[in-house]
């Protein structure tokens, strides 16, 4: 049988799926973070350094653990999301989706036909996903989409109507950076997310972004948001660490 996709399952169900970006290319990492708890572990593809073998044990060690493995892809590129769901990921996060155009490409890409255009060749699914992948994994693949663009926010209601769309998460960061605003955040960028939820509540789509800290993730459970990132592996170690040479030196 078919591994079920358990924040799939929270998101449909209208509860927070909270977990961490990971950017340490390490088998090892990744199965540490995942026998803690966290409802999805998410491969920071686009910006680390992660080759598609290192990805392919990642996405085994999270799946060991009985987390739900994901992947932010560097584009939205067919042959890129056939090719990380191939290698193990249950979802995948599209970067810098602007127009409901991209949002149907993303969804086309995630889906075996009639559906989609995702291709049915091997991979190593049938031996950690179960025998009955390919006619189920429509039905339980995350197709995740990035809202990070003020064009994006302008059109969210559209995208996230897409059907086939099943969460949209926003980079805080680059929607920042489309604002003008260089990193920094103000009243218009903060009104910016609560824009890009309301349209979410409104068609039924689960809305999050990548929170700073646990205190944020709990105060944007608070408000409704539900698909939560919380830091990166790479922020977890260095600020364990340097309390750790502070209480030390200190
Ligand atoms: C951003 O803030 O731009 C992101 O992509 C967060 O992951
Ligand atoms: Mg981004």
């Amino acid at each position: 049988m078919i591994r079920e996709n358990t924040a799939r399952k929270l998101l449909k169900q209208g509860k927070p799926a909270v977990g961490v970006w990971l950017s340490i290319p390490s088998l090892v990492s990744a199965e540490a973070l995942a026998t803690q708890g966290w409802d999805w572990l998410t491969l920071d593809v686009e910006h680390a350094c992660m080759d598609h073998e290192s990805q392919q044990t990642m996405f085994l060690a999270i799946a060991s653990q009985d987390c739900v493995p994901l992947a932010r892809i560097p584009a939205n590129d067919p042959t890129i999301i056939k090719q990380t769901l191939d290698a193990g990921a249950m979802g995948v996060v599209v970067p810098m989706v602007c127009s409901a155009e991209e949002a149907r490409a993303a969804v086309a890409a995630c889906k075996y036909p009639p559906e989609g255009i995702r291709s049915a060749g091997g991979g190593r699914w049938r031996y950690s996903y179960g025998a009955d992948f390919v006619q189920r994994a429509n039905e339980e693949i995350l197709c995740i989409v990035m809202i990070e663009h003020q064009t994006g926010v302008e059109c969210a209601e559209e995208i996230l109507s897409v059907p086939g769309v099943d969460g949209c998460f926003i980079g805080p960061n680059d929607l920042s950076w489309s604002m003008g605003l260089k990193g920094q955040r103000n009243d218009a960028h903060a009104a910016a997310l609560l824009k890009v939820r309301d349209a979410g509540k409104k068609v039924g789509t689960p809305v999050g972004l990548h929170c700073q800290s646990p205190g944020e993730v709990v105060e944007r459970i608070g408000q409704g948001f539900q698909f939560l990132a919380c830091q990166a592996d790479m922020g977890f170690l260095t600020t364990g660490a340097a309390a750790a040479l502070k209480q030390i030196r200190g």
